[in-house]
């Protein structure tokens, strides 16, 4: 995490008495807060509710737990979190799926009050957690196939509908490849039924359990296993891909939401959020692997953080079928500074600079930021229409 701390004199101030000063989606009191945070099992030490606080670490986007109203807290300062993915397991120094899990799991077990069942697909999450005989889940789990994930969560929720047990809840699980690929037809299922399941997408933006192999959520240019850095255009191509979080919307389904690692107390937020609703619901996370992507262990939530504020990752909530929120980006960088830190598009910037293609990814991201709203009008890039940037 970048953190670069500064004199009083430089520090932000913001008032984070609503949570609306952190995204702009969010209730606009304390009291409602609980709508979206869940229930604090035991309020101890709440802060004033009209106490402004200061954040004094301008280079970081942290804020600081001690800060913030008990019910405002992160799921995992309190000392009765689930640590529903706990310790053990065998993921790579560094791994965005296992942070991002442990945060989603752990939000999810306490809107359920500990009553969740958790499906999960093949992939790095269920490889790493569960080398037979042992595991690291601290939830009831179940996987069965690459592809079915979201079928078989189907069912465990119609399982216990036919026992009448509308107490516990269920959450499917998978990695990109899981989701948009293989299990994309029975997931599309679970959304047309309205099936009352949380489905949560951890995006690596490959398939990286069996050797970074491209998958539809890889995006262009990036080099994989099965998009090499050769030819005449290296690395993945572009006008493919699959953008899941869209098409999960367009079955006009009660919630979808984007998010990253890079802000946990916002995805916690948006599991939490989700889980106060019933019917088919849709989170999808990007979690930075540093063995596929080249990057440092430590840089992974740097990374993601440089994919939202460039606008290649937008992160917005919707709810039955439009966007009503979406988290502005606080400090825009070029995409170059986010693609730069990263192995699998280092062929952009050696041998020869690739000017064309560094281009038309910032084309993307001013699209995104425009299609979400991400920089006040007057910020915002100008761009052609839609249509003519699509075969950009
Ligand atoms: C039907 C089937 N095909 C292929 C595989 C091999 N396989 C296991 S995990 C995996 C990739 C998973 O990728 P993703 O869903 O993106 O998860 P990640 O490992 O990246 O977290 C593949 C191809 C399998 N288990 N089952
Ligand atoms: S390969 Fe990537 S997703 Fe898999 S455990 Fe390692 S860092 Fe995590
Ligand atoms: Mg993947």
């Amino acid at each position: 995490m970048s953190s670069s701390s500064a004199s009083p004199s430089s520090a932000e101030s913001l008032d984070i008495t609503s949570t609306s000063a952190l995204t702009i989606h969010g209730p606009s009191t304390v009291a409602d807060a609980g709508y979206h945070m869940g229930v604090v099992p035991e309020v101890v030490h709440d802060t004033p509710a009209a106490t402004p606080v200061k954040f004094y670490q301008v280079g970081s986007f942290a804020v600081g737990n001690r800060l913030l109203p008990v019910s405002e807290r992160s799921v995992q300062s309190d000392p009765k979190r689930f640590n529903s993915l706990t310790s053990g397991h065998r993921a790579c120094q560094g791994c965005g799926e296992a942070l991002g899990a442990r945060y989603a799991l752990d939000a999810a077990m306490r809107a359920a009050d500990g009553k969740l069942v958790a499906v999960n697909a093949t992939g790095c999450l269920e490889v790493f957690s569960t080398p037979y005989p042992e595991t690291s889940w601290r939830v009831a789990w179940l996987h069965s196939l690459f592809g079915n994930a979201p079928a078989v969560a189907s069912g465990v929720a119609a399982a216990y509908k036919a026992l009448g047990r509308d107490d516990i809840r269920v959450v499917a699980q998978g990695g990109d490849g899981g989701t948009v690929d293989i299990g994309f037809g029975c997931l599309s299922g679970m959304f047309e039924r309205n099936d009352d399941v949380l489905y949560i997408c951890y995006d690596n933006e490959a398939y990286m359990n069996t050797g970074v192999q491209r998958s539809g959520a890889t995006p262009p240019a990036a080099r994989t296993a099965t998009t090499q850095a050769v030819g005449d255009d290296p690395g993945n191509v572009f006008g493919q891909g699959k953008d899941l979080p869209r098409i999960a919307m367009a079955h006009e389904i009660p919630y979808v939401a984007t998010a990253t690692v890079a802000d946990l107390h916002d995805l916690e937020a948006k599991v939490t959020r989700a889980m106060s609703m019933r019917g088919a619901r849709y989170i999808h996370v990007m979690v930075p692997c540093p063995l596929g992507w080249g990057t440092a262990s430590c840089d992974t939530i740097k990374i993601a953080r440089l994919a939202t504020q460039s606008g290649l990752w937008p992160v917005f909530e919707g709810e039955y079928g439009e966007v009503v929120a979406s988290t502005p980006i606080r400090r825009q960088v070029p995409v170059e500074d986010y693609l730069k830190g990263q192995k699998r598009f280092a062929h952009l910037f050696n041998p020869v600079r690739r000017d064309e293609v560094i281009d038309r990814l910032q084309a993307q991201a001013d699209r995104n930021i425009r299609r979400y709203g991400l920089l006040p009008e007057a910020t915002s890039p100008t761009l052609p229409p839609i249509a003519e940037e699509a075969n950009a």
